[in-house]
């Protein structure tokens, strides 16, 4: 990864993620360049439930689109596919594996992020060598269906003490009309999915957010 992504990672504070629960394959592009329009930080390809053959063309597009404007790529789950496509790194759940393996497969500083749902899986994945988590999700979401919500009483602790080593990324069912109290409890950076990629106007809500996270 360049340095000037690299940078942008390390500084980032409005992750979207092109998500095919919501997007069809054929919006992919048009979708990623409203994100990075509205001024996304970073991206990720969340695809579940798709052929690795077509999650590695659409990585091949979207890769090419972020790295125009500067924006880091990371493509969920599949590391193999994360390096075939030269994304910047990949984002692994709980579930999906070790992250010191993950960083062995692919160059030097690619990022390797962990979705955590407490703070003692927080501070493991900062541990395991975490590049940054995910923290959440915060409220319910259809996007992430069967998980409770964590609530927002421990993003402070986890701000203090992981947030202070690599960047924590508040996530779920977070939207524009509660992204103040998220930001009030502690989050400093967020994953915002359904609430861009089903708004009318996708660049005009990253806009909005990014207000929002700016102040
Ligand atoms: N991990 C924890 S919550 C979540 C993921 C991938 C989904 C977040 O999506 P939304 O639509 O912003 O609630
Ligand atoms: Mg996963």
């Amino acid at each position: 990864m360049n340095r000037m992504r690299q940078q942008r990672a390390r500084e980032a504070r409005l992750y979207g993620i092109v998500d095919l629960g919501y997007v069809a394959c054929d919006d992919c592009v048009a979708v990623t360049r409203s994100l990075l329009a509205g001024g996304v930080d970073m991206l990720q390809l969340r695809a579940k439930n798709y052929e690795e053959v077509e999650i590695c063309r659409l990585a091949r597009l979207l890769v090419q689109v972020c790295h125009e404007q500067g924006v880091p790529f990371v493509v969920n789950d599949f590391t193999r596919v994360a390096l075939e496509v030269g994304a910047d790194g990949v984002h692994l759940g709980q579930e999906d594996g070790d992250l010191a393996g993950a960083a062995a497969a692919l160059p030097e500083g690619a990022l390797v992020g962990r979705s955590t749902h407490s703070p003692a899986q927080a501070r493991a994945a900062m541990e395991e060598g975490a590049s940054y988590i995910g923290f959440g999700p915060l409220f319910p979401t259809p996007t992430k269906e069967g998980r409770p919500g964590i609530g927002l009483d421990d993003i402070p602790e986890v701000e203090k003490t992981v947030g202070a080593q690599i960047p924590v990324f508040c996530i779920g069912g977070i939207k524009l009309d509660n992204l103040d109290e998220v930001l009030a409890s502690g989050a400093r950076r967020v994953v915002i999915v359904s609430g861009l990629l089903q708004a009318p106007d996708t660049e005009g809500a990253c806009r909005e957010a990014r207000a929002h996270l700016d102040c």
